[in-house]
């Protein structure tokens, strides 16, 4: 039994659909925990990871996902969390009125076994939108564009966003992973 640590029910449900398809057992532990503020979203997921694993002895890992906008230099990235709240989806197509939209999210898993650390990255390129659109997914699916497609993620299925997204790219490294070392 592998231990994900997250607030968020909807990361929490694209993971254990996908890791249990892979025959992998999964525990929510919703939890808030503190995280350090760095440019570096490995670091600050690295930093959480450590101090998580003082209290929790079991297998566990916790995912960090940021939003990159070329044209604002990578912002929001690792501040992605305090952006959405502060200023949401309008907030940010506001900030690129006239800007280039090209965009990407990335994903870091850490995963924690015998107090040893492992990393794995995945990236979605696409676009910010021009307004937003669909009732899917969560966060900002309603404002970004897979490259290669014309709809937002919060438009496409779970099924589809799943099939392509930064979280199952990182994911299935992780999957890897254990499924190498349990061989
Ligand atoms: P935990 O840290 O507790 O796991 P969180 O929601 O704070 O949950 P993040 O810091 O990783 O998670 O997320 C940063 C922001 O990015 C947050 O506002 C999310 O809603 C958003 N986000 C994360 N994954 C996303 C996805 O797949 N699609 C759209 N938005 C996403």
């Amino acid at each position: 039994m592998i231990k994900f640590i997250t607030s968020n029910e909807h990361k929490f449900q694209e993971i254990s659909r996908k890791l249990e398809n892979s025959g992998f057992s999964i525990e929510w532990i919703k939890l808030t925990y503190e995280e350090i503020q760095a440019d570096d979203t490995s670091e600050i997921s690295a930093d959480s990871a450590k101090k998580l694993s003082t209290h929790i002895n079991d297998p566990f890992f916790l995912e960090d996902t940021g939003l990159y906008i070329d044209s604002l230099n990578g912002f929001p990235g690792p501040y992605s969390s305090f952006v959405s709240k502060k200023i949401g989806n309008p907030g940010i197509l506001k900030l690129l009125d006239g800007k280039d939209r090209t965009a990407r999210f990335i994903t870091v898993i850490t995963y924690c076994e015998d107090k040893k650390f492992h990393q794995f990255t995945g990236i979605l390129e696409g676009s910010i939108s021009k307004e937003t659109k669909g009732s899917g997914g969560f966060g900002f699916d309603p404002i970004f564009i897979p490259k290669g497609f014309d709809r937002t993620l919060a438009e496409i299925s779970t099924d589809e966003k799943n099939s392509i997204s930064h979280r199952t790219l990182a994911l299935n490294q992780l999957i890897l992973f254990l499924s190498e070392r349990d061989d």
